[in-house]
């Protein structure tokens, strides 16, 4: 019988024969940390998209293209996270008889819950490494974040968890979201480990990011719909910046959509049993879907520093 932690890695595929090439990002243009513990949010060019589309992830620099923000969306091998239908079943099963938590900088239009530990809703984080996760949500979870990991690492990263300095701790990877969002809505935003660090105000910058840059991505899997259509995810051609910052609403992480009036986006809409990546570095947005889907996702971030080839999960 498969059980979740019979989720096991399989043998990863070759590289595509794409004819992208790699687009130059200048590394001078980033700026990064200039001490430790008042990191600065790291500045980094917009690249035009090579191809606006979503595109198949089978090797290192497809990944590379990706998480430098020259794609829109990549679709992570089919079978990587589900081994079978009756899995994805099993898991939304289970979810049902635990108790989801609201984030709390959500408006009523805005529905969005998790099962597991987002970094950017805890109010330290000391109260985020601290607080534990439901053993039976880990179990769910964590070999997803495996086959994530042994994927990265066949495809030639060098992959680690995220450590806290401070206490050693390891910060989370992994969560599960049931993400329902008002056709009139919007939840425009951008996730930077930086970013979100620094509104905690004992956050410490993990020492293998001191003077890095990096970028972040978001690996994530559509679980379910309930039968509907799942709000579609957009992604926007554009990189978060400095300037951006005075149009935050009073959320602390919300931008005006107005914002990317002139920026490129593809929408792609998720499929049940897809997992997808993309930058969360550039903008993105969620909204639009049936109000009676049931979209549930399983994601985790990952951090891209070029310079160590190191991908850093976490959430
Ligand atoms: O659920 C999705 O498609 C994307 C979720 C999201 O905004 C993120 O992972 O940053």
């Amino acid at each position: 019988m498969e059980t979740f932690a019979s989720l096991k890695p399989t043998t990863t595929s070759n590289a595509i024969s794409t004819s992208l090439t790699a687009g130059a990002v200048s590394d001078q243009a980033h700026a990064m940390d200039k001490t430790a513990d008042r990191p600065e949010i790291p500045q980094r060019p917009t690249p035009a998209w090579m191809i606006k589309r979503s595109l198949p992830m089978r090797s290192r620099e497809d990944m590379r293209l990706l998480a430098t923000g020259h794609l829109p969306l990549g679709i992570l091998p089919d079978g990587l996270l589900l081994p079978s239908f009756r899995y994805r079943r099993r898991v939304v099963d289970s979810l049902r008889d635990m108790q989801a938590a609201r984030y709390d900088n959500t408006d009523a239009g805005q529905r969005v819950e998790s099962w597991g530990k987002p970094l950017v809703d805890a109010p330290s984080l000391d109260a985020h490494l601290r607080l534990s996760v439901d053993e039976r949500i880990q179990a769910i979870s964590d070999p997803f974040v495996d086959r994530i990991r042994e994927w990265l690492t066949g495809l030639g990263y060098r992959v680690e968890d995220l450590i806290d300095p401070l206490t050693g701790m390891k910060y989370h990877a992994g969560i599960l979201r049931q993400i329902s969002v008002s056709k009139s809505n919007s939840v425009l935003h951008v996730d930077d480990f930086v970013r979100d660090g620094r509104m905690k105000p004992d956050f410490r910058l993990p020492e293998v990011l001191r003077g890095q840059h990096y970028y972040q991505i978001s690996f994530n899997l559509l679980l379910e719909d309930g039968g509907h259509q799942a709000d579609p995810l957009y992604c926007y051609n554009r990189f978060y910046r400095d300037e951006d910052e005075s149009y935050c609403l009073a959320n602390g992480w919300q931008f005006p959509a107005e914002l990317m009036e002139d920026a490129k986006y593809y929408r792609y809409q998720p499929k049940v049993g897809e997992a997808y990546v993309f930058s969360t570095t550039a903008y993105h947005d969620i909204f639009g879907g049936s109000p009676l889907s049931n979209r549930i996702t399983w994601s985790v971030f990952g951090i891209y520093v070029p310079s160590k080839n190191l991908m850093l999960l976490y959430n």
